[in-house]
C-alpha cells in the first residue's frame, strides 16, 4: 500500500476562474482574484483556468482557446506571480477529471440536484436542455480543490454552496475509506463577497446575467468603464451611507471604491458627508480608470507573447500535476483499484 503523501511545508491555497468571457469583470477581481494575489505571500498557491468547466455550456473552440490564454494573462496582470504560484489550465492535469469520477460516485443524485447554481443556470432553457456536465460541475469543482489538499479556497459568495458540498464529499470519502483529504475552508471576505450589478444592485455582477451597462469589464477601454460608473443606479434620497438593505446601489459603489482605493468605508462616508451622489460617482470613475489602465496595458503586453504565456502554463501544470498525481494515487489505492505498475512490467 503506498504511503500517504506528506503534508506540504506551507499550507496551500487554491482557486480557479472560468475562461467564459473576453475579460474578467470587476466582481471576479474584487471578489476573488485580488485575494489570490494577496494569499500567495503566505501560502503555496495553485490557481487554474477552468477550461473544462467552460464547456458545460456551449463554447466556440477558437474563442475558448483565446479566452484561456487571456485569463492567464489577466491573472498575472492582477498580481499573481508565476514564480510563486502554479498557474495552469485545468485540462492539462487529467487528474481533475479522474478524481471527479470517484466523487460523482459518492454524491447522491438529490444532493447534486440541490445545487442552486445548476438550478439558476438551467432555468433559462429548462433542465432537459442543460448538459449532464453542468449538473456534475460541483463534483468536478470538488475534485479541483481536493486534489491539492488546500487550507483555503478564496472565492466569491456565489461559490459557498459548492464549497460546502466539497467539504461533505471530503468527509464522506475520509470516513468511508481512510483519511485522505484535508477539509478546505472557504476564504470569503465579507465586505467584497458580492459585487453588485451597477444597474440592478439587487443582483450580483455576472457575466451571464448582467446587462452591458451593469458590468465593468476590466479590459474595456477605461473611458467606457468610467461612463458606466457615472451612470450607475443609486437610490432615492441623497445621503452617502453604507446600508445594503436600504441603499444597495450606493453601498455597492462604496464597496468598490474602498477595495480599489484601499480606504475604509467609514472614511469614505466621512469624506462624502453633505456631498451628492454625482461627486461619489465622478471620483470613483477616476479611481477606476487609474486602476484598470495599467491592468489593461499589462494584459495586452503579456498577450503579445503567447509563447511565454504557454511556457508559464506548462510550468504551472507540471507543478500542479506533481501534487495531483500523488493525491489521485492515494485515492485510487483506497477505493480498491489495482495499480498499473506490475501489469505493465509483466508485459
Ligand atoms: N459579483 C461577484 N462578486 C464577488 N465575486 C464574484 N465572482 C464572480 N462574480 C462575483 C467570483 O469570481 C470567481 C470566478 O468566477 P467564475 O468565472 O469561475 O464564475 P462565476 O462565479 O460563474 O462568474 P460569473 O460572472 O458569476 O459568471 P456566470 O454569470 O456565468 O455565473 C469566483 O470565485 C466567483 O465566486
Amino acid at each position: 500500500m503506498p504511503e500517504s503523501s506528506p503534508p506540504p511545508a506551507r499550507p496551500r491555497v487554491l482557486s480557479g476562474i472560468q475562461p467564459t468571457a473576453d475579460s474578467f469583470h470587476l466582481g471576479n477581481y474584487i471578489g476573488a482574484v485580488r485575494q489570490w494575489a494577496a494569499l500567495q505571500e503566505d501560502f503555496e498557491p495553485f490557481f487554474f483556468i477552468a477550461d473544462m468547466h467552460a464547456i458545460t455550456v456551449e463554447a466556440d473552440p477558437k474563442v475558448l482557446r483565446e479566452r484561456s490564454r487571456k485569463s492567464a494573462a489577466q491573472l498575472i496582470a492582477a498580481g499573481v506571480d508565476p514564480q510563486r504560484a502554479a498557474i495552469f489550465l485545468q485540462s492539462h492535469v487529467p487528474e481533475h477529471a479522474q478524481l471527479a469520477w470517484v466523487l460523482m460516485c459518492l454524491t447522491g443524485f438529490g444532493e447534486a440536484r440541490r445545487m442552486t447554481q445548476f438550478k439558476d443556470k438551467s432555468a433559462k432553457g429548462g433542465e432537459g436542455a442543460a448538459s449532464v456536465g453542468l449538473f456534475t460541475y460541483p463534483m468536478l469543482m470538488a475534485a479541483d480543490i481536493l486534489l491539492y489538499r488546500p487550507q483555503y479556497v478564496p472565492v466569491g459568495e456565489d461559490q459557498r454552496q459548492h464549497l460546502e458540498l466539497t467539504r461533505d464529499l471530503a468527509q464522506r470519502f475520509n470516513h468511508r475509506y481512510k483519511r485522505t483529504f484535508r477539509l478546505p475552508e472557504p476564504y470569503i471576505l465579507k465586505e467584497t463577497a458580492k459585487i453588485r450589478d451597477l444597474q440592478s444592485p439587487d443582483n450580483k455582477m455576472s457575466k451571464s446575467a448582467s446587462s452591458p451597462t451593469g458590468i465593468i469589464e476590466m479590459l474595456d477601454p477605461p473611458s467606457q468603464s468610467a461612463k458606466k460608473v457615472r451612470s450607475a443606479v443609486t437610490d432615492s434620497g441623497t445621503e452617502i451611507r453604507f446600508d445594503e438593505a436600504a441603499k444597495p446601489g450606493v453601498s455597492n459603489l462604496l464597496t468598490i471604491y474602498s477595495a480599489l482605493a484601499g480606504r475604509s468605508i467609514e472614511e469614505l462616508e466621512k469624506d462624502y458627508q453633505g456631498r451628492g451622489y454625482g461627486d461619489l460617482k465622478g471620483d470613483l470613475a477616476d479611481v477606476l480608470v487609474d486602476f484598470v489602465t495599467p491592468f489593461r496595458d499589462r494584459t495586452l503586453e503579456l498577450l503579445d507573447d503567447p509563447a511565454e504565456l504557454d511556457r508559464i502554463l506548462e510550468d504551472g501544470s507540471e507543478r500542479a500535476a506533481a501534487v495531483a498525481s500523488r493525491t489521485l494515487a492515494d485515492v485510487y489505492d483506497r477505493v480498491g483499484f489495482v495499480p498499473r505498475g506490475p501489469v505493465r512490467s509483466a508485459r
